[in-house]
Parts: structure tokens; sequence; C-alpha cells
């Protein structure tokens, strides 16, 4: 399977996003060094600078070429990973990108803060480098994680909410980033108004596209591939697509009585729903709705100017199922 790097084949892109890199760990200095080093714990723990490279990939279609992208770029990967910070105390997570989290290392306290400081700094990169409207949104944006981030808590360990339920879930927490990504990208090179709506749309569903294939991932790869053992979505009560469907299901019965046991739930309660959810068949049904979003993202990308940025958004939204099937074997 090929990796992101050989995918975008756009050296332009690559070179920015090394600039990203320096201006993202400038972003997170702070005057105080305590600070400093829970803000950049894990930017250098790495991640895959999705977010960032969808910025930079998306101002390939726009017809000026100046420092705005990448400052884009950074504003978004900020926000990103400052919501990661937040994410890891409602979890009690241990490990992200490989290393412990912040507030597995330091404590709760310490990551909140610097998760806060993170998110203000992306106000201020996009404040001063892009656009009032760019500030509006990523603003906006922001608000659509917390609202997202609050659904899903509401429906923490509910056997009864449905795949549209799930959506809407995704959409705010994962789709609303990206999507933003995609469309600081092309404002900050002055792209069109028909570029930045085409990629703004193709971007929402490549971001619906992403998290449901995550989702999946959970349920398929080992803990080698994923940074965490599979099934941890379950332990945490965040029945993605593949449970809600396997609820509803002729296995439905036997899903919801593993469910209903009392958790934290024992590694063959898990198990067992994995094996149930994998063996009725409801992997590939997740995978084809996330296929009828590529559908709907390549759709929209068809207005765009032809040629190799074009192509790679399409080989882009392919890559990300890919990783399922991948995984898999
Ligand atoms: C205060 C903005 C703010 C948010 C608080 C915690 C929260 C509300 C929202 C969390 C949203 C969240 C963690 C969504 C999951 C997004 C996601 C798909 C994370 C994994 O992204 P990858 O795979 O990770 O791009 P890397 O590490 O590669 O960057």
């Amino acid at each position: 399977m090929e990796d992101l790097q050989s995918l975008i084949r756009i050296p332009i892109v690559w070179d920015s996003l090394a600039r990203v890199e320096e201006r993202l760990l400038e972003a997170a200095t702070a005057d105080d060094s305590y600070l400093t080093k829970i803000a950049q714990h894990l930017l250098l723990a790495g991640g895959k600078r999705f977010r960032p490279l969808l910025a930079l990939l998306a101002a390939e279609f726009g017809d000026s070429r100046d420092h705005r992208p990448i400052e884009a770029g950074v504003s978004v990967e900020l926000i990103h990973v400052g919501s990661l910070y937040h994410d890891d105390v409602i979890d009690e997570a241990d490990v992200r990108r490989g290393a412990a989290s912040v507030n597995a290392n330091w404590n709760n306290t310490v990551a909140i803060l610097a998760g806060d400081f993170l998110m203000a700094r992306a106000s201020e990169v996009a404040a001063t480098h892009l656009s009032q409207e760019s500030v509006r949104l990523l603003a906006a944006t922001y608000a659509e994680l917390v609202e997202g981030q609050t659904r899903e808590l509401q429906l923490d360990f509910n056997l009864d909410h449905r795949v549209a339920e799930y959506e809407q879930v995704i959409a705010g927490k994962t789709a609303s980033l990206i999507r933003t990504s995609a469309r600081l990208g092309a404002i900050a090179s002055d792209a069109s108004d028909t570029v930045v709506e085409a990629l703004s749309a193709w971007a929402w569903e490549v971001g619906m596209v992403f998290q449901i294939a995550d989702d999946a991932l959970d349920l398929v790869a080992d803990e080698e591939t994923i940074g965490k053992p599979a099934g941890s979505d379950i332990r945490e009560g965040k029945f993605t697509m593949p449970v809600l469907e396997a609820l509803a299901g002729p296995d439905g019965g036997r899903v919801r009585s593993l469910l209903e046991s009392s958790h934290p739930y024992p590694d063959d309660v898990v198990n067992e729903v994995i094996e149930v959810v994998r063996s009725g068949g409801h992997i590939e049904s997740s995978l084809e709705e996330a296929t009828r979003h590529l559908q709907v993202a390549t759709d929209a990308s068809s207005v765009l100017p032809d040629g190799e940025p074009r192509q790679i958004l399409e080989a882009l939204g392919s890559y990300l199922l890919e990783r399922v099937d991948a995984a898999r074997e």
C-alpha cells in the first residue's frame, strides 16, 4: 500500500510541510519553558499531518503562492492537536501518537491548559496571517468539534442510537476540521469561489470516509497497526457504525446482551462482539457506506481543473479505505 509521501508527488507541498513543522514548534513556544515542553510534546511525537497536507494540497488549486497556506496548515494542526490534548483527558488515554499522552506523562490540569494554549495560538496565527473569514471559520469549526464531542459523550454506552446519530457525531468531531483544512488552504491561495466550494464539499465527504475507516480499523487491526488494542472504542462505550449495524441485525440480541453486561468489559466480551461484527459482514457494510461518501467526494471534485492535484485528491480517498483492507490482510 502506498504511503502519503508517494501519493502526494508535489515537491512544493512537502517543502511547505517542512516549514509547517518549524512554524508549529514556534507557535507552541511559550515564555514559560515548562509550558513549552508540554505544548510541544505531541507535536514532537509525530502524527500524519493530514490536515496541513490537505490545506497545502488545496492551495495548489489557487492563483497565489505565498506563506498563507503554510499558516493555514499551522492553524488547523494546532486546533487538531489541542483537541487531542483535551480528548485524552476525557478518555483518560495513556498513549497518543505512540508516545505517553500529556495527561499520563504530566496530569489532567496541564493537559487542559496546554490544549487551551495551542487553541489560542491557532487563533493568533490565523488572525495574524489569514483573512477575517478564515478566523471566523476556524472559530466555528472549533465550536463544531466541541458539539461533536458532546454529542458523542451523550451516546456513550447507548445501545439504541442509530447510524444517523453516529454520522452526526463524526461530522462534528472529524469532517468539520478536515473540510476547514481544505477550505482555508484554498482561500489562502486566492482560489475562485467555485474551487473553494468544490474543495470544501470534497473534503467534507473525505472527512466522513476518514472517520468511518478509522472506526472500522479499530475493529479489524492489531495493536501494532493502530497503536492501541483492537476494540478500544467498544471498551470506551463508543459504538461505531459496524457495531450499531450488528445491534440492528440478526445477531443484535447476542450483541446487546454482551454490551449490556457491566463495564469495564472483560476482554472476552469485547472479543466476542468484534467476532460477531466481523462475521456478520458489518465491516463490509460500513465500508460500503464510506464508499458512497467517497463517490459524492469524487463528484464534487469533478468541477476542479484536471491535473495532478485533482488526481491526488481522488487517490487520497481510496487510500483511506485501502488502509482498512491492508489491516485486514
Ligand atoms: C476544545 C476544540 C476543542 C475540542 C474539545 C475533545 C474535543 C472537544 C474534541 C475531540 C475531537 C476529536 C479528538 C476527534 C477525533 C479526531 C481524529 C480523527 C483524531 C485522529 O486524527 P489523526 O488520525 O491523528 O489525523 P494524527 O495523530 O495522525 O494527527
